[in-house]
């Protein structure tokens, strides 16, 4: 017998310079060709804020120096038993230059032109309240891994 599964835990860092987004094209692996924030699995032994600087160094090779919480998802699939609970965070300063690695190559975006259309679909439910930073929680439910079917948002007070 299974029972239910405790959500599979990620990170999601989100540089945001209060007029730009630093984003990064996804080169390979799950969400592939996809712009989004850095992040990624968290592993055992860390915490959560943790994994989140570890991947965006990873990822971006930069390292945030005013990382806050902004805001988490949990996202249900029809085709994966486990719901993923990806915790977002926020910085506006960072040390390193963002480079291109592997997994990632890192593009700015006015908050205008954020890329919606090459973006997970629930980006364009959240990216409101993230860029007015005001805490959020948001559960997505998808079909077939990529279309997004329903979902609820909760808006908390300007942080
Ligand atoms: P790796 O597989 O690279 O981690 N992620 C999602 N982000 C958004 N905005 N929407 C989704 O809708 C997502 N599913 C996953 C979490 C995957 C990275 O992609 C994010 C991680 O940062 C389903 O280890």
């Amino acid at each position: 017998l299974e029972g239910p599964q405790p959500n599979k835990l990620l990170t999601l860092v989100i540089i945001n310079d209060g007029s730009r987004v630093l984003l990064g094209r996804k080169k390979r692996g799950f969400g592939e060709g996809y712009y989004n924030g850095f992040g990624g699995k968290v592993e055992a032994g860390e915490t959560v804020r943790q994994a989140a600087e570890r991947e965006l160094l990873e990822e971006a090779c930069i390292t945030a120096e005013d990382m806050t919480e902004a805001g988490v998802l949990v996202f249900t699939f029809d085709d994966n038993p486990q719901p993923w609970e990806v915790h977002v965070f926020s910085a506006s300063r960072f040390r390193g230059e963002p480079t291109e690695t592997d997994e990632m190559a890192p593009v700015w975006f006015n908050h205008m032109e954020v890329p919606f259309n090459q973006m997970w679909a629930d980006d364009v439910h959240w990216y409101p309240a993230f860029l007015q930073q005001k805490y959020f929680c948001g559960v997505f439910g998808f079909r077939e891994t990529t279309k997004l079917v329903w979902h609820t948002l909760e808006e908390g007070e300007v942080q």
